[in-house]
């Protein structure tokens, strides 16, 4: 089991690879995606939330990852002793039609080939994905965590529909409207998930990728009229049984988990990861269930974060933990703190159970 931090795109930079080795990763998992691109309602200052016009403009269809750029970040990467784990979501300008079924969706399934290839060519083994039409969306901010530390919640279920253009919560057209996201039936979307990942999990397989599905966020079974496929624990037993292939995986999430109206976490996370699914850890805590919950500090929620990371280390989980998301902690580097705090309860809970065993 292994220590990570998650960067986004803006945080690719030696301060921030030196912010985790100080805090004893070992590992980054990263993002590429601008989600804060022209967002003025979306800040760079923590995770994206923004409005019902989603988090800002997806990025250019045509400009794939670069195999240059690649080899740079991990190289920059490996010059601080980290490794990149994983890289985390495609851009929707690089998919929409993948999860809308439209009429670049070939064009695009080739481009994503090609992304998989290089970044199994730059030596990182695994990309995270959410299989998502609204993808991240109706969620809120406030001060819902221990004192009155700013972080993100949901209060209820959000309806209001998709305008067109807006895909995964990114703007993928200059305009958005006046029409609203075609419908689509669950079944549909499972079958979309199902022939993207016929088409990608061969090249991913040749190519020493693994694909990593997160759960919904938040996990309803509708976001804005808009079926989601992984509600419910349960369900990322469907996806696993979609392909029998080794690169067929999961990034598993705590929090969207621990926030499903079924199921007994622990048991899950037995399941999965005995199964040899279990890509890399979204190591969040929570309090509540959809549609009403609010992330918590990593030792403040309802899970019980010790008793999985004791599940993870029996079961011998060789992938990384990351911290997710963490509420905003008040100082003049909210995020930095934040996450600081989480990873240093992490290490402490690796440390602790690696000992416990030993006295056993
Ligand atoms: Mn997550």
């Amino acid at each position: 089991m292994k220590l990570g931090l998650g960067l986004y795109r803006h945080q690719l930079n030696d301060e921030h690879f030196r912010f985790a080795a100080q805090a004893g990763c070992t590992a980054l998992v990263i993002h590429l995606v601008d989600y804060f691109n022209q967002a003025p309602g979306n800040a760079k200052g923590d995770q994206p939330t923004g409005d019902l016009y989603g988090w800002g403009r997806a990025g250019d269809p045509e400009k794939l990852w670069d195999q240059e750029f690649l080899a740079d970040v991990v190289r920059r990467a490996n010059g601080h002793g980290l490794a990149i784990a994983a890289i985390e979501n495609f851009d929707p300008a690089h998919w929409s039609d993948v999860l809308l079924d439209g009429p670049r969706k070939a064009e695009q399934l080739a481009n994503i080939k090609t992304m998989i290839k290089r970044v199994g060519a730059a030596g990182i083994p695994c990309i995270g994905y959410n299989f998502s039409l609204a993808g991240v969306a109706g969620r809120t901010r406030g001060t819902y965590a221990r004192g009155q530390a700013e972080a993100v919640g949901m209060e209820g279920p959000v309806d209001e529909p998709v305008p067109e253009g807006l895909v995964w919560n990114m703007q993928v057209k200059e305009q958005l409207g006046p029409g609203v996201m075609p419908p689509c039936t669950h079944e549909q979307l499972w079958a979309r998930l199902n022939n993207f990942l016929s088409a990608v999990l061969p090249v991913a397989e040749a190519s020493g990728v693994t694909l990593a599905a997160h759960p919904d966020d938040p996990p309803m079974p509708t976001i804005r009229g808009t079926p989601r496929l992984v509600y419910q624990p349960q369900l990322y037993q469907k996806l696993i049984d979609l392909s029998p292939s080794p690169s067929n995986q999961l990034e598993y999430c705590l929090g969207s988990l621990a926030e499903m109206t079924e199921g007994d976490l622990y048991e899950h996370t037995e399941d999965y990861c005995r199964q040899g699914r279990i890509a890399y850890v979204h190591f969040r805590n929570v309090r509540g269930k959809v549609p009403h919950y609010k992330e918590t500090f990593v030792d403040d929620g309802e899970i019980d974060m010790l008793r999985i990371v004791r599940i993870l280390h029996r079961n011998n989980f060789k992938g990384v933990l990351i911290p997710d998301h963490a509420p905003q902690m008040s100082c003049p580097a909210p995020w930095h703190a934040g996450m600081a705090f989480a990873l240093g309860y992490m290490r402490a809970a690796m440390q602790f159970v690696a000992r416990e065993e030993n006295q056993s």
